[in-house]
C-alpha cells in the first residue's frame, strides 16, 4: 500500500523509500513505550499497531516498515530531519538520543515570566540548525508579563534570523501563526526545558486535552517533567505534531554546521580579523574584540561560541576513540 500523505509522506521519503526496494507498507511511529512503537499506517488510523523495536534506534516521527507478521520493525526510512541530543551521560556511553524524527520545523519553546535564558538558546538552535529543521522560537506564557518586548528583543539578539514568536497556551494567544506552520502535511516539534508550557500550547494547536500538563515549583519556575515520552498527534484540518518531555541537558552531538548557522554573526566577524589564525583574544585588528568593545557584541556570546567548538572537537574525539575500541572488536570476533 502507498503510504498515506496526509500522514506526513513527502516526495523525499518516497526516494529513500524506492532505493531500498520499496519494501513494505511503511507507517509512522505516533509514540514509543520500552521497546514497543506504535505506528499508524494512515492519517485516520484510530488502532495503529504496536511492534518491538528490536535492533533499531526508531524514534517518533520516524516511518517504519514493519515485518510481514507485524511483529516487529524492519527497515526505518531514511530521516529527512531529526533533532538529536547526546543522550545523558552515564558511563561512557557514546550514544545520540533523536527526540523526534522527520520534523519541518521545531519550536523552541521558553516561558516569559522567567529571566530569558540565551545560553540555552543558543544550544537548542545549534541542534535545531543540525537538525534539518526549521527552527522558530515561541515565547510561551505571555499573559504572565506585563510587557514580552524586552525578553523578546534579547531572545531575538541570539536567534538571529529564526522568527521569534509570543504565544499563550493557556489564553489561546497566538496560536494561528503558529498552526500556519503546518500547511501542506508539515510536522511540528515542540521542544524545551520541563515547565515552559509546550504540553499546553499543543492542547491549543490541538482545541482539545491530548496531552496532561503539569505544575511549575514555586521558587525557579522548574517543571515536574509531566511529559515522560514523546507523541505524534495529528493537527486539525492538517499537520501534524510532536510534544516532548522537557529536557534539562541539551548535550551537543555530532553534527554538520549547526555552530556556524547559530553564530554566523560572529563567524561573519571572524572574516574580517586582520590576521587569519586570530584567537580573538588581544590580537591587533581584531573584528571580535572591536565589536565587543564596540557594545556590538556581548563578551557572554563570544565565550558560549567557544565552549560549543571545545565541546565539539572533544565528542569528535570521543567519536574517533570509540570507533577504534569498536574496530578492535570487531576484528577480534573474526
Ligand atoms: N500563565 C500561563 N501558564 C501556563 C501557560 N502555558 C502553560 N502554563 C502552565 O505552566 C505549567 C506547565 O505547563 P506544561 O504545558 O505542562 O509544560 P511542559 O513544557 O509541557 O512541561 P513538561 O511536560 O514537564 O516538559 C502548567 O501549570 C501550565 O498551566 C501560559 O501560556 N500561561
Ligand atoms: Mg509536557
Ligand atoms: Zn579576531
Amino acid at each position: 500500500m502507498e503510504p498515506d500523505r496526509e500522514l506526513g509522506w513527502n516526495d523525499a521519503l518516497d526516494a529513500s523509500w524506492r532505493a531500498i526496494g520499496s519494501p513494505g507498507s511503511p507507517g509512522r511511529v505516533s509514540r514509543i513505550d520500552r521497546g514497543w512503537s506504535t505506528v499508524m499506517r494512515h492519517a485516520a488510523d484510530d488502532a495503529p499497531i504496536r511492534i518491538r523495536n528490536l535492533f533499531v534506534d526508531v524514534a517518533v516521527g520516524d516511518w517504519v516498515v514493519p515485518s510481514p507478521d507485524t511483529e516487529r520493525v524492519d527497515h526505518i526510512v531514511d530521516r529527512t530531519s531529526a533533532f538529536t541530543r547526546r543522550a545523558s551521560h552515564d558511563g561512557d556511553r557514546f550514544e545520540a538520543d533523536v527526540l523526534a524524527a522527520n520534523i519541518d520545523v521545531v519550536f523552541l519553546v521558553h516561558a516569559l515570566g522567567a529571566p530569558p535564558n540565551q545560553r540555552r538558546l543558543e544550544r537548542e538552535l545549534v541542534l535545531a540548525y543540525d537538525s534539518g529543521a526549521e527552527p522558530v522560537v515561541v515565547l510561551t506564557k505571555v499573559d504572565l508579563v506585563a510587557d514580552p518586548e524586552p525578553t523578546r528583543r534579547e531572545l531575538a539578539d541570539v536567534a538571529l534570523g529564526a522568527p521569534v514568536l509570543v504565544a499563550s497556551g493557556l489564553e489561546s494567544l497566538g496560536i494561528d501563526p503558529i498552526r500556519a506552520y503546518a500547511s501542506g502535511n508539515r510536522t511540528l516539534a515542540f521542544l524545551g526545558a520541563s515547565g515552559v508550557g509546550k504540553s499546553t500550547l499543543v492542547n491549543a494547536l490541538l482545541a482539545r486535552e491530548a496531552m496532561d500538563t503539569g505544575e511549575v515549583r514555586e521558587g525557579d519556575q522548574r517543571g515536574r517533567h509531566t511529559t515522560v515520552a514523546a507523541q505524534l498527534l495529528r493537527l486539525p484540518g492538517e499537520g501534524w505534531l510532536i510534544d516532548t518531555p522537557g529536557v534539562r541537558a541539551v548535550s551537543l552531538w555530532l553534527s554538520g554546521d549547526g555552530i556556524e548557522r547559530a553564530f554566523a554573526d560572529v563567524f561573519d566577524l571572524m572574516d574580517h580579523c586582520r590576521f587569519r589564525d586570530c584567537k580573538h583574544d588581544r590580537e591587533p585588528g581584531c573584528a571580535v574584540r572591536a565589536a565587543i568593545d564596540a557594545g556590538d557584541l556581548a563578551p557572554e556570546r563570544l565565550a558560549s561560541l567557544e565552549r560549543l567548538v571545545a565541546e565539539e572537537h572533544a565528542l569528535e574525539e570521543e567519536q574517533e576513540r570509540f570507533e577504534k575500541r569498536a574496530d578492535r572488536r570487531g576484528h577480534r570476533r573474526r
